[in-house]
């Protein structure tokens, strides 16, 4: 079959997204920040947007290609997010080759209300492709159905073209967010990444465990010393998921061959993906253990750009001081894979799954309901297994443990790789100091 001429589908792809502007979205760079909504400009790290305690926010994201280093040296094309230059004339220029691996981090608070506008780049290494792509907070329960981002039921946003989302945030947790226009081709491209809603607790203080309770506390390495907290992953009532520091590691695998296929415009082999490559936070073992950014260079130059524009900026290593309680949000990104994880040594308190607390108990909550008190299901384990788009919440309590050096890694030997390259992936150092 004879294939439309590139310039074709643009004129095509430009006149679908002149024609839907009134419906779903405007062509052009057009993010929407009303009055009294405070702008996000990117975090300290570059590997997301700032945190606001602002009633009303608004933050801009691109999407489009680039690409990625692999440990191997090799490099893998990718489909992604990037955070837009705060210019609307610099949002094309600067995102183009601009992705990122996994998806900036999106840090809100409950009860915020949310505006976040998308701007579809486009893919430049792939000018015959012309694809739409969305935002879809992926479990969230509270979604509109139009900013849900599934194809066939909401609006997704054409290449040039701007949309912006809209959120009132009314459930805290651990959740991850990815494209859903052509899912699986997008998501095993590496349109993936966190999402976290801050619950209405953080800045209370509560002690984990109550005197009362340490006893019930107690396992084979001892009784938990009660601590207290003033950040906490959700609204627990009785602090018992907070923690002192928290770190993200996302597990994510790459069909290297699928990739390649895709960069070189060939058809793509969906029915036999499998997983040549993992990561943690988008890098595999040992560049895991960076602490600066890992980057494949893109191919224009951009010296001026304002934006930290690495591929991959989210470290994976992690560093506590022995008698924090550190709270690892763990998620898995990967549409082909289950990964169990395990850091030996280091006690697992599961506190959260599913962006749910393991003990909702809504008469401990100011304005919950009495008498409503629901079964705890907080275990202690030493491993945890992840489906895709599975988030998991674990606290570790460090006063527990010697200080020292803990590997944390997937049990499924066979994905600790690196591709050919064995002993690699998802791999990463905990360090109690
Ligand atoms: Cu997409």
């Amino acid at each position: 079959m004879v294939k439309p001429m590139k310039s074709q589908l643009q004129r095509l792809a430009l006149a679908a997204a002149a024609s839907l502007a009134p419906l779903v979205a405007q062509a052009g760079i057009y993010p929407e920040c009303p009055p009294g909504a405070v702008p996000l400009g990117p975090n300290a790290a570059g590997n997301g947007l700032e945190e606001s305690a602002a009633p009303r926010v608004c933050g801009h994201l691109t999407a489009g290609d680039g690409w990625i280093q692999l440990p191997s040296g090799e490099r893998s094309y990718i489909f992604g997010f990037s955070l837009a230059d705060p210019d609307p004339a610099n949002v094309m220029v600067r995102g183009i080759f601009n992705a990122k691996f996994p998806a900036p981090t999106l840090v809100f608070r409950e009860r915020q209300e949310v505006f976040l506008s998308l701007s579809n780049v486009g893919m430049a290494h792939r000018p015959d492709l012309f694809d739409p792509h969305s935002i879809h907070f992926h479990g969230y329960p509270q979604a509109s159905a139009v900013y849900d981002g599934v194809p066939e039921a909401s609006a997704t946003v054409n290449m040039g073209s701007s949309f912006t989302y809209f959120y009132k945030l009314n459930d805290p947790g651990t959740y991850v967010y990815h494209c859903h226009v052509e899912a699986t081709e997008h998501m095993q491209m590496g349109m993936t990444g966190n999402l976290y809603v801050r619950p209405r607790q953080d800045g209370s203080a509560f002690t984990f465990p109550a005197a009362a309770l340490a006893g019930a506390q107690a396992d084979v390495l001892g009784p938990l010393a009660p601590r207290t907290a003033s950040r906490f992953a959700y609204n627990d009532g009785d602090g018992s998921s907070g923690y002192d520091v928290e770190a993200a590691l996302q597990l994510s695998s790459f069909d290297q061959g699928f990739h390649l296929l895709h960069e070189a415009v060939q058809p793509l082999p969906f029915e036999s993906l499998r997983s040549t490559h993992t990561f943690i936070n988008g890098r595999g073992y040992p560049d895991t253990l960076n602490q600066a950014t890992t980057s494949f260079d893109p191919p224009v130059p951009d010296d001026s750009a304002p934006l930290p524009e690495s591929s991959q900026p989210n470290p994976s290593l992690v560093v506590v001081q022995r008698g924090q309680r550190l709270l690892l949000r763990l998620s898995n990104l990967s549409v082909v894979d289950y990964f169990t994880v395990t850091a030996l040594g280091l006690d697992f308190r599961v506190v959260g799954a599913g962006a749910s607390h393991t003990r909702a108990d809504p008469a401990r909550l100011p304005g919950g309901l009495p008498g409503v008190v629901t079964k705890d299901w907080s275990h202690r384990t030493s491993s945890v297994t992840l489906g895709g788009g599975e988030a998991v919440d674990v606290i570790v309590d460090t006063d527990r443990v010697p200080a020292g050096t803990y590997t944390f890694f997937t049990t499924n030997l066979q994905y600790l790789s690196n591709g050919s390259e064995d002993r690699g992936g998802i791999m990463t150092h905990i360090v109690v100091q």
